[in-house]
């Protein structure tokens, strides 16, 4: 049973997602980042960055408790103890890697600074970051729908990656971002196909708010 330590946002959902398709049973715990919950001690000493998600796996190297944190490190983390979602071999692997990092350096950061710039009331305020951010977010867009033209996956054939994984959470809800998907049609395509694969609902229906439906 892992123990994740996590909040319904994107970067939380990319875990929730890989434990469901990776059928591994976990166990949540809500860390509530809107009421400072990250900046507890005892998620501190797993999560030293104060950011959801991080998990402790109770079976980790050599059979101890092992902390991981960073959604990229734990999709890593996962996929190497698994073996699934992540080839072993180099030339299959390096795409993963590519666009994993890819998503955690821009296509997580961008649309999160994005949505923050749209919470300022002050039109002038944000204007500039607003722009920036936003120019920078549908370069990254577009950059996934050329990847994505005429492949099922970001990084694999046959079946998904934890690379799309890490996608997905930043891709759903397009709209709620502003973002319009029927621009990005092969992006529009590849969600539909991830969001109708029945261990992704699941992950999307984990819940990790303590009040509210996920
Ligand atoms: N690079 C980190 C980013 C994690 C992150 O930004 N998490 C957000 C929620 S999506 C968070 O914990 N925010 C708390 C805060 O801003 O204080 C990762 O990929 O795990």
């Amino acid at each position: 049973m892992i123990d994740l330590s996590s909040f319904g946002t994107p970067n939380g959902r990319e875990i929730t997602v890989c434990l469901e398709e990776m059928g591994l049973p976990d166990r949540v715990h809500v860390v509530d980042i809107t009421k400072a919950e990250q900046f507890a001690p005892e998620f501190l000493r797993i999560a030293p960055n104060d950011r959801i998600p991080a998990i402790v796996d109770p079976d980790g190297a050599g059979g101890a408790p092992a902390s991981v944190f960073e959604s990229g490190a734990i999709l890593f983390y996962r996929g190497e103890k698994t073996g699934r979602f992540l080839p072993g071999h180099l030339a299959g692997r390096n795409p993963v890697w590519e666009w994993l990092m890819w998503q955690v350096g821009g296509l997580g950061p961008m649309p999160g600074q994005v949505n923050a710039c749209l919470l300022v009331q002050d039109e002038a305020a944000r204007a500039h970051p607003l722009d920036r951010y936003r120019w920078e977010r549908d370069r990254l867009c577009g950059v996934l729908d050329r990847r994505l033209a005429g492949r099922e996956f970001v990084a694999t054939e046959g079946e998904p990656s934890i690379a799309d994984f890490a996608i997905l959470g930043w891709v759903r809800r397009a709209d709620r971002r502003r973002v319009d998907l029927a621009a990005q049609p092969a992006v529009q395509a590849w969600y539909g196909r991830m969001m109708a694969r029945p261990a992704v609902a699941r992950g999307f229906a984990v819940r990790m708010r303590y009040a509210e439906a996920a």
